[in-house]
């Protein structure tokens, strides 16, 4: 069986761009492949976060994998600094990546143009911890989001460098891309990604949204005055978006639902997307219901993290050794 490897930085509760875009893709990889996945919590701290919250952020993110349906028996799921083999790695990889290559990460970039102040030396460089977390296991495949492919290809650089200045240690992962839902946008500003750190929660739908707060949302979702249904993400950047959302609930194509929903005026197509999106997450939610309080989150993350910390142990070691960090007689 490949491997698949991803992580998952819950810095604020997860929204339906996570699950559109990074869970439900992974419950559907598990039947083929190994799945490695991970709460990228040292990825979380790039920017300050309040403990307490922190920590409730991390427990719900853990829920919400097992809800969502990965299932521990199939799966390795664990904790980034249950295995500190990872931090590491990073400092390691950081030594074998170049500052114009990460002065060139686009999510570094928007952040300085928009001005940003108190860019943290962590946040600068964790695309180099990302490629310790990636290449660690050897996947065959990264499954991201739009916004993380940059990263992978970092990543991919910085094992091909490495195999070439020492001998082949790592392998050369590959970012899998889903064709719908690798970027759904906010709801409010259409033009700009789901995210849940963003100021404001208008735009953002997320898991564990009551029903009529989804429905809220959706309703007062930016749409145009074009006043048709059709899939135009330039022009018609708000309807395209929802129009990607019910494909991707759905597992339907874009055509699909347009050729379903186009007679639907706006309001009755914002109602239909509402009441996609509720039957979507309400069995998550009342999974989450159950889990979040019982002992299946500890047990899952102590089994995941006996498995990866074997690997990784066994790793870092080789990589050690092939840069001559070891002094021990052969
Ligand atoms: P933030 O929203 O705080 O910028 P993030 O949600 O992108 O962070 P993660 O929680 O690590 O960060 O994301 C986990 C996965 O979910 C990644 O593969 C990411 O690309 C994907 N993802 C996140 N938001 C979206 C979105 N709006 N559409 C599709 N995929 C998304
Ligand atoms: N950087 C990613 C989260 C992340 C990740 C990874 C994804 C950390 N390590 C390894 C895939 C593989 C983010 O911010 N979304």
């Amino acid at each position: 069986m490949k491997r698949m490897l991803s992580g998952i930085k819950p810095s604020g509760e997860l929204t339906l761009g996570n699950y559109l875009g990074a869970l439900k893709r992974f419950v559907a990889f598990q039947e083929d492949y190994e799945m490695f996945v991970f709460i990228a919590n040292l990825h979380c701290i790039t920017v300050y976060q309040e403990p307490a919250q922190l920590k409730t952020y991390l427990r719900n993110a853990v829920a919400l994998y097992l809800a969502c349906g990965l299932d521990p028996q199939r799966s390795t799921i664990f904790l980034q600094t249950d295995v500190p083999e990872h931090a590491q790695l990073g400092f390691i990889l950081s030594c074998n990546s170049y500052l114009g290559e990460l002065n060139r990460m686009t999510q570094y970039k928007d952040k300085v143009q928009q001005g940003e102040g108190a860019l943290t030396v962590g946040f600068y460089t964790y695309p180099t911890l990302m490629a310790a977390d990636i290449l660690m296991y050897d996947p065959e495949y990264v499954p991201v989001g739009d916004d993380q492919k940059q990263h992978v290809e970092l990543t991919r650089d910085i094992a091909e460098r490495f195999n070439n200045r020492y001998s082949p240690t790592f392998n050369i992962p590959e970012p899998l891309i889903a064709k719908t839902g690798a970027r759904i946008m906010s709801l409010s500003e259409p033009t700009k990604k789901m995210s849940k750190s963003d100021h404001s929660d208008k735009g953002v739908i997320y898991m564990l949204d009551e029903p009529n707060i989804i429905r809220k949302k959706v309703r007062s979702a930016t749409t145009d005055s074009l006043g048709i249904i059709q899939f135009d993400p330039i022009n018609q950047p708000g309807i395209s978006n929802l129009i990607q959302i019910i494909a991707t609930c759905k597992d339907s194509s874009i055509e699909d639902v347009v050729e379903q929903y186009k007679h639907l005026q706006y309001g009755a197509f914002k109602d239909e997307a509402a009441n996609i999106i509720i039957d979507t997450l309400s069995p998550i939610q009342a999974r989450y219901k159950e889990i979040v309080h019982s002992d299946l989150i500890e047990q899952t993350l102590l089994e995941g993290k006996e498995k990866a910390h074997r690997i990784a142990r066994k790793k870092l070691e080789k990589v050690q050794r092939k840069i001559g960090l070891e002094i021990k007689k052969k």
